[in-house]
């Protein structure tokens, strides 16, 4: 293996600086407050991490292999543990020593070795079901690890052979009350097919329901919403085509010629009770919870008037427009009484931001507390260029009272950026919303990382635990708290 030299670039320096740190760290030193002595599980996150320079010079965020993070809380103190998930394109790079996948998403610009293989980096979401520790990532099946050691156990997992798609969400849904795992697949049959299917995966980790459909067009599927009667799909113009690939463009731009789409899919029926509904083109990827009122569909996402991805152009070269990309708390509703195939939409926050999250335990159920990483404009930044590496200063956690209105929101400070929070319920409590934030913070003048855990529904009081991280933290995608009884299986 020879010395490596990763790109110059902001996708590869200051804090998006490669890390590769594998660790076991005892005791993380509490520098503020205190960790209730009550918790009892763990926060697992992933981020990006390339283990290799890229082969095509520079490389975009979402392209590196996935670094899984726990953090295990017990009796007060939290030990850390990090380990690159050891997918296919992890093992076969690493015994070649160099990068052998190319650029995003285009199987077009890899080297031969590595065609046909499966792709996935497993760097956007990790989730505890049914005992074991899924690493995703949407182009690809599952990634399965040990939620103790984060040891890779299967790089390619295909529940036993019985998924026959060949993707896998990076964002499944737990149904509170079965437990069971929702789930979909896009480009299910193939790259860049208009080919889905939906999955219900039960307590054991087998797969109990599977419906294929086609979607209008071929799009980024990042997310979908469910409720207790359906899973609803929202079909957004990052699409694609093998011309792209063909020219070395990013795999996705955004098409603004394109309608948006929602699908509602009835989870007790079959692709015929499939329906869909439209409205102009807008941006909307994550979904903060859906929930279901008789045959009205309720589904809160962040939703921007355009693009939000400038390393997804816009495919008619539109300039990137900043104050389009600024994403709001929207609620879309439909009716399945309704003849009309419109989508309501109605704004449910002035806040601008990203990453929601809920009391998972409202999964699908009309929920009153959501929680949001905000962009505060108005305070001040105190950093060269005045932003983050990544462009987005996540200066600020919000919790939004849907029912109310009302915001409570806490400012990090000048040089601050956030990554997802993750809910951690209240041992033993029940209610919507008792229980904490969990999330680490990017210190960006010092390229450190802090963990913070704030009371869910008090962020503006700031955080309860502060703690140290000895090492930097890469900005990362998603993460989720598992409790130890659910680790355990
Ligand atoms: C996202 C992240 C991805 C991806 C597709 O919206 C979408 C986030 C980290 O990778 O492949
Ligand atoms: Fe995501």
């Amino acid at each position: 293996m020879t010395a490596m030299t990763f790109p110059k670039t902001p996708n590869f320096t200051g804090m998006f600086a490669p890390s590769g740190v594998e660790a076991d760290v005892n005791s993380l030193p509490v520098i503020d407050g205190a960790v209730p002595e009550e918790l009892d599980g763990a926060f697992y996150r992933v981020c990006p991490d390339p283990q290799f320079p890229p082969l095509s010079g520079d490389d975009i965020w979402f392209n590196g292999d996935g670094m899984i993070t726990r953090f295990r809380f017990q009796g007060g103190n939290v030990s850390l543990r990090q380990k690159w998930a050891r997918t296919e394109k992890f093992n076969m790079e690493r015994a070649a020593g160099r990068a052998l996948f190319g650029m995003y998403r285009n199987p077009l610009t890899d080297t031969e070795e590595a065609k046909g293989r499966v792709r996935s980096t497993a760097n956007t979401n990790v989730v505890v079901h049914a005992g074991k520790l899924y690493a995703l990532k949407e182009d690809s099946p599952p990634t399965l690890m040990d939620p103790e050691t984060l040891d890779t156990i299967d790089p390619v997992y295909t529940f036993g052979g019985k998924m026959k798609s060949q993707t896998f969400t990076a964002h499944p849904k737990f149904d509170p009350k079965t437990g069971h795992m929702l789930a979909f697949g896009y480009a299910a049959k193939g790259l860049l097919g208009r080919d889905m299917v939906y999955y219900e995966i039960d307590t054991k980790g087998e797969i109990v329901k599977e419906v294929w459909f086609e979607i209008p067009y071929y799009c980024m599927m990042h997310d979908f919403g469910v409720t207790e009667d359906y899973a609803v799909f929202h079909v957004v113009p990052i699409t694609s085509d093998w011309e792209r690939l063909a020219a070395r463009k990013p795999h996705f731009g955004f098409d603004t010629k394109k309608p948006v789409y929602l699908g509602v899919l009835p989870r007790g029926g079959g692709a015929e009770d499939l329906r869909w509904f439209s409205a102009p083109v807008c941006f909307a990827s994550h979904v903060m919870n859906a929930h279901n009122d008789g045959t009205k569909i309720h589904f809160d996402v962040p939703m921007a008037e355009g693009n939000m991805f400038p390393f997804f152009p816009d495919i008619d070269d539109n300039p990137f427009d900043p104050q389009k990309a600024a994403s709001r708390m929207t609620r879309w509703t439909v009716d399945l009484r309704s003849n009309s195939e419109d989508i309501q939409m109605e704004p449910l926050s002035d806040l601008v931001g990203e990453f929601p999250r809920i009391d998972d335990r409202f999964t699908g159920l009309k929920n009153r507390h959501g929680f949001l990483l905000v962009q505060d404009f108005s305070k001040p930044v105190d950093l060269p260029g005045g932003r983050s590496a990544s462009g987005m200063l996540m200066n600020t956690l919000a919790h939004i009272d849907l029912e109310t209105g009302e915001k409570d929101t806490y400012w990090l400070g000048p040089v601050s950026s956030l990554q997802e929070p993750a809910f951690v319920p209240r041992p033993g409590s029940t209610e919507e919303g008792d229980g904490y934030l969990v999330a680490i913070e990017n210190r960006l003048d010092t390229q450190s990382s802090r963990l913070l855990l704030f009371e869910a529904r008090h962020v503006a009081k700031g955080p309860i635990a502060t703690l140290g991280i000895p090492f930097r933290i890469r900005p990362g995608l998603h993460g989720n708290w598992a409790t130890a009884a659910q680790i355990a299986g």
